[in-house]
């Protein structure tokens, strides 16, 4: 991996004040090319959150020049600076994606919203074929997980049946030690569900089966946690087309996530039992997204095209 020194600062993609996060986008040498040609980069810096660790280790000694913004009554403000800690109670996590592509920049760009309406047609006319031709590169930090090849040590549980199996790990979202924003990634082994839009009654075992176990594994893996505090979703559109079912604390923020995104496993489980077996290849689906995803792009592409044509 490059230090960080090598990473040359183009512009700020996106920042939240909530979040306490700042995407930076910027080029890193290539570690293979003799010339060192330079490939873009992204860095995703979070502070972390307080724990309970830190303030055992007590945070207070780590403050230091403390200066006073202003008073009220019995109320006083203060900036100030934490001094060095340890790694074992970090202040940041960051993330960097490199090389990162044009969907990766625009992900993590910050970008106008708008709502939109996916009908059946729409999805097998526009998006299918775009998300049938996306290279199957995308998706092969998944393939390294299901293989063994990267993140072993991490895996929590594993059911290696090739139909209703799947693994789960931490969320790289995850700072792995903070229990109210807890975000775990159920993984499915089988490759032939892209998204949502794929499930049928076939897919009911797996589905049951991730439920089910799931809620009874994260409890005994993380005590503390009880079954009715674990929340299962999964995201239309998601960003990896390969079927994984995220697992959260019931109150965790969900970073990046928009209106509509989430879908509740039983709510999904339900509605293709007892509602309509092809529930979700006969839905109209309505989300927001951000105006550069390349959904977006091509609902609103037909769209303006309709009226073109109907003038
Ligand atoms: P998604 O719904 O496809 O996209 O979820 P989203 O990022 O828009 O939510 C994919 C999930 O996989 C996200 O929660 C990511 O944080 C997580 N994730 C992405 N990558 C590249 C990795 C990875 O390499 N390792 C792990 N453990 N999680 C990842």
């Amino acid at each position: 991996m490059h230090s960080l020194s090598d990473f040359a600062f183009a512009r700020v993609l996106n920042e939240d004040p909530v979040l306490k996060t700042i995407s930076l986008l910027g080029t890193l040498p290539s570690p293979t090319d003799a010339v060192a040609a330079h490939q873009p980069a992204i860095l995703i810096i979070e502070k972390t959150h307080f724990t309970s660790q830190s303030s055992d280790s007590n945070i207070t000694r780590r403050i230091s020049n403390l200066d006073s913004t202003g008073s009220n009554d019995i109320y006083f403000w203060w900036n100030a600076i934490l001094a060095t800690g340890q790694l074992s109670d970090p202040d940041l996590k960051m993330t960097v994606i490199y090389p990162a592509t044009d969907a990766h920049v625009s992900k993590y760009s910050r970008q106008e919203r708008k709502m939109i309406t996916e009908t059946p047609e729409i999805y097998r006319t526009l998006i299918l074929p775009w998300i049938e031709a996306q290279p199957k590169s995308r998706i092969q930090w998944v393939h390294n997980i299901l293989s063994g090849l990267k993140e072993r040590e991490n895996v929590l549980f594993r059911d290696n049946d090739p139909d209703t199996g799947f693994i789960v790990l931490p969320d790289s979202k995850w700072d792995k030690r903070t229990m109210s924003s807890l975000y775990l990634l159920a993984i499915s082994q089988r490759d032939d569900v892209r998204s949502l839009r794929d499930l049928t009654t076939n897919h009911l075992p797996m589905l049951k089966n991730i439920r089910d176990k799931i809620l009874a594994m994260v409890p005994e893996r993380f005590p503390g946690v009880a079954s009715d505090e674990v929340r299962l979703f999964v995201h239309y559109h998601p960003s990896y087309y390969h079927f994984h079912v995220h697992i959260t604390y019931v109150t965790a923020q969900v970073p990046g996530s928009t209106v509509g995104q989430s879908h509740l496993l039983d709510t999904i489980i339900d509605n293709i039992e007892n509602i309509d077996p092809a529930y979700y290849s006969k839905a109209s689906i309505r989300y927001a997204l951000g105006v550069n995803h390349p959904v977006y792009e091509l609902i609103s592409g037909a769209a303006s095209a309709d009226r073109r044509e109907s003038l």
